[in-house]
């Protein structure tokens, strides 16, 4: 599967703003942070298994129990109502509030740390609703970026390599939802069928050769201390130019390669090892 806008949830933005004011008095967890170059990963659970907020770590709760409302998404009476006439809450497990600025998400996959969760109880379906964005705001999946509009509800393959980028200090602010499998996954969602698209994408320019040679002779400065903030000029590169299909990650690796320091090389790998390929936690 691939990302597709399945359409839009018709929301009223003064309703949204004033459930959006009393969430800024929130807990928030930084849980999954480190996935980030730049600000923090700020989440905030509304439905997860068991109704606890909890730390913010889809491990850490029992899929055991059915979802139910936090209490927390029990006080956003609006966005509580917008999802309960949106989706089916049978087969929902999570939705929070995820909030970034300033910030690039790694190029990453994301399930591969939830092979112990029973098939039929583990996240497999993720919708995205943008609820605050602006236009330095970009999505990535593989080698395509877009930008998520207000209110339009996203259905993500997040077992594919995705991204995402904030080039603004205005907090990005995203309505995430996470459903178990179901054999259509259309069904979760009551949309009109033909209000999908596939998404519209942000042309880059070509990285040229120039910019190209200048990414690799970070080989020249980076060192272990150093390794992510490279990683992170290379995923900012990633939503400004085309580099072509498998541009980070590649970068990355020749970057490590010419740098002829095996602490480089080897800690590169283990983040991408990390990211794309396996984790436990
Ligand atoms: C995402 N994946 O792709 C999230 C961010 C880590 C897991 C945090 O939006
Ligand atoms: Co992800």
């Amino acid at each position: 599967m691939r990302t597709r806008m399945l359409g839009r949830a018709a929301l009223d933005e003064s309703a949204v703003r004033r459930d959006l004011d009393l969430a800024g008095s929130f807990r928030y967890s930084d849980a999954y942070s480190d996935y980030l170059c730049g600000g923090p990963w700020r989440s905030c659970m509304l439905w997860a298994p068991g109704g606890d907020a909890g730390d913010g770590l889809v491990t850490n709760y029992d899929h055991d129990l059915p979802s139910g409302l936090t209490r927390y998404g029990d006080q956003l009476t609006y966005l509580a109502a917008v999802t309960e006439r949106l989706f089916d809450l049978d087969h929902l497990n999570f939705a929070r509030l995820a909030v970034i600025s300033n910030s690039v998400i790694i190029p990453h996959r994301d399930l591969l740390e939830l092979d112990e969760i029973p098939g039929s109880r583990r996240n497999a379906h993720r919708i995205h609703i943008p609820l605050k964005t602006d236009d330095q705001c970009f999505f990535a999946e593989d080698n395509l970026v877009f930008r998520m509009g207000f209110g339009e509800v996203w259905a993500l393959d997040a077992s594919r390599e995705h991204s995402a980028a904030s080039f603004s200090s205005r907090s990005r602010i995203h309505l995430v939802l996470d459903f178990t499998d179901v054999p259509d996954p259309a069904s979760l969602v009551r949309l009109p069928a033909d209000q999908g698209s596939d998404p519209p994408e942000h042309a880059r320019p070509p990285l040229d050769d120039g910019e190209r040679d200048a990414l690799l002779a970070l080989a020249e400065v980076i060192d272990r201390d150093n390794c992510r903030d490279v990683l992170a000029i290379v995923v900012k590169a990633h939503f400004r130019r085309d580099g072509g299909a498998g541009f980070v990650w590649t970068t990355m690796r020749e970057i490590a390669r010419r740098s002829g320091d095996p602490a480089v090389v080897g800690l590169v790998r283990q983040l991408h090892d990390h990211f794309l390929i396996e984790r436990t936690a």
